[in-house]
């Protein structure tokens, strides 16, 4: 049995291969009529069902040799081998921490010594990440134990101790357009495909399988950790539907690299998550995962600063302060640093890092108009000194009771591919996870999985992609809510409501 408790209910059932559990879903429909806003509670029941079979998984990294891509890798590694090191301040010991499913728990309910905490990561069957094999590609042509040692972001004597691992592992060429990029990555680009496009996306798909194949795993998720690409144009005829997008791949038209990969990898059936601003996601591509029923997720991981912003305002609009104004701004010296030195790049970055509060504002009208919001300024400078060790200085600055105000600042230092890795781990997992996940309603007896546009996993993103029409929710504990109680209806469990009726009686 893979699970480490076992929810005993008329409404859950455990076979050998799918955890079913009947779940009532309320909601609340609001509505106004002839000038009465009538609000309605409404119920659906689901019948949600989990495959219980955990996959070998294999994750492709676009960008690979880059920080992220050498540090997630290390980090699996040295965790799988259970490796320690010294460091001036003692010996420390691979972990997990930051990654939301293996390092942070969940409250399963109360027993006879109060509440009973589970990791995240029990709630349901899910890959391990010490399981997850690696392989991608890069544009550098560096082995992952040079690209570690060029990311400068693990201590020495772990790096040595993982060198004779990672010196085997080896990128594979990529798609290289030099215009989507800074100009100032091109010393770097050793390593690229060569042909037309059609016949580089053909190649990509080929990696793929040949990984899947040569491995042994059973599934593969794609993720893009590659160096952010400036905004691609939307337009009708080229990537507006499926079809075109495929048509503009055959003809060589503009086409980004990132969107060739997604397309590649939603033609292999394979999962894509984006972990950089730019639009990959254009409504071509939307489209190609939905006539496939690929998952497609992203974009951005939210990591450090942004994080924190979606915590800080929800907590100052959501207690009645009115935040005025945000001043966020940044300096590291990676090459993502370096990249995002160049106008186009910073824009992509900078487009992502300013909507993260825009539902939190609307959410309240009692504090801000229609047209109201804080002014935010959001700014990035490159100082190679500082290398992956990334400083972030914030000013909010609120307007609070009869005229007063209200300044906080944060400032904020750590590794940001530290920070990263854990957030990759996460979303491959979950993503993985959500394609063993199908349900169905009284009124739709035929189960379906999630949308394509995979939305749970906003929690990881600054900039959450959902199907269109659907509401995008960036408050940090919202998302992190929505994660676990869908979690939780899986096994037939009630949203955590955080009520304690029980304990607020007589
Ligand atoms: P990096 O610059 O160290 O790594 C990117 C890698 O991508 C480089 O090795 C580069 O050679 C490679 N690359 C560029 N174009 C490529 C292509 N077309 N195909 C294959 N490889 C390509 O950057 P880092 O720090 O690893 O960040 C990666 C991405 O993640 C960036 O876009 C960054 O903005 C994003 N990100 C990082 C966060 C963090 O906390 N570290 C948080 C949010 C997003
Ligand atoms: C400069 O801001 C570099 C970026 O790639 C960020 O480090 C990354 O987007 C993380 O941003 P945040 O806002 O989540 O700390």
């Amino acid at each position: 049995m893979a699970e480490t408790f076992l929810v005993e209910s008329p409404d859950v059932t455990y076979s050998k291969d799918f955890i079913e559990a009947k779940y009532t879903y309320s909601a609340v429909h609001v509505c106004r009529e002839n000038g009465v806003t009538k609000v309605r509670p409404c119920s659906t029941r689901f019948t949600f069902r989990t495959g219980r079979q955990v996959p070998r998984l294999g994750v492709m990294l676009v960008g690979w040799g880059g920080n992220n891509g050498t540090t997630v890798t290390a980090a699996v590694l040295a965790n799988r081998l259970g490796l320690s090191w010294m460091t001036k301040t003692g010996r420390k010991k691979a972990n997990y921490y930051g990654s939301l499913l293996q390092a942070s728990t969940v409250c399963l309910g109360s027993g006879p010594t109060g509440d009973v905490y589970v990791p995240f990561r029990d709630l349901l069957p899910m890959v391990h990440p010490n399981d997850i094999i690696f392989d991608g590609w890069d544009i550098s042509s560096l082995n992952l134990a040079e690209a570690m040692r060029r990311a400068e972001v693990l201590d020495w004597p772990l790096q040595e101790q993982l060198w004779p691992h990672m010196e085997k592992m080896k990128p594979r060429p990529s798609i290289y357009i030099p215009e989507f990029i800074a100009a100032n990555q091109e010393e770097r680009a050793d390593n690229v495909l060569r042909g037309s496009m059609a016949e580089q996306v053909e190649q990509i798909r080929r990696d793929i399988r040949d990984f899947k194949e040569s491995s042994g795993v059973d599934k593969v998720i794609v993720l893009w950790t590659a160096n952010t690409e400036r905004f691609c144009d939307v337009v009708p005829g080229l990537n507006d539907t499926a079809d075109n997008l495929l048509r503009a791949i055959e003809r060589g038209l503009e086409v980004s690299p990132s969107t060739l990969f997604a397309v590649a990898s939603i033609l292999e059936g394979c999962a894509y998550i984006n972990g950089s601003p730019q639009n990959t996601f254009v409504p071509g591509a939307v489209e190609l995962a939905t006539q496939r029923r690929v998952f497609i997720c992203g974009d951005d991981f939210k990591s450090g600063q942004t994080k924190l912003k979606s915590v800080l305002v929800d907590f100052l609009v959501g207690a009645g302060l009115k935040t005025k104004s945000i001043v966020s701004y940044n300096h590291l010296g990676n090459n993502d640093g370096k990249n995002l030195s160049a106008p186009q790049q910073f824009r992509s970055k900078e487009i992502s890092k300013s909507n993260v509060v825009d539902d939190t504002v609307q959410a309240n009208p009692i504090l801000y108009g229609p047209q109201d919001k804080p002014d935010h300024c959001v700014v990035i400078k490159y100082v190679p000194y500082v290398g992956d060790s990334k400083r972030a200085l914030d000013e909010y600055t609120s307007e609070i009771m009869m005229g007063g105000t209200n300044t906080i600042v944060i400032h904020n230092t750590c590794e940001d591919s530290l920070l990263a890795s854990p957030i990759i781990l996460d979303l491959a997992i979950l993503t993985e996870l959500c394609q063993r996940v199908t349900f169905c309603t009284e009124a739709d007896p035929e189960f379906q999985g999630f949308h394509s546009v995979l939305s749970i996993v906003a929690f990881l993103c600054k900039a959450p992609l959902v199907p269109e029409g659907t509401p995008v929710v960036n408050a940090l504990f919202r998302q992190r809510s929505c994660i676990e109680n869908i979690l939780r209806a899986c096994v037939g469990l009630p949203p955590q409501n955080h009520m304690l009726l029980e304990h607020k009686m007589q």
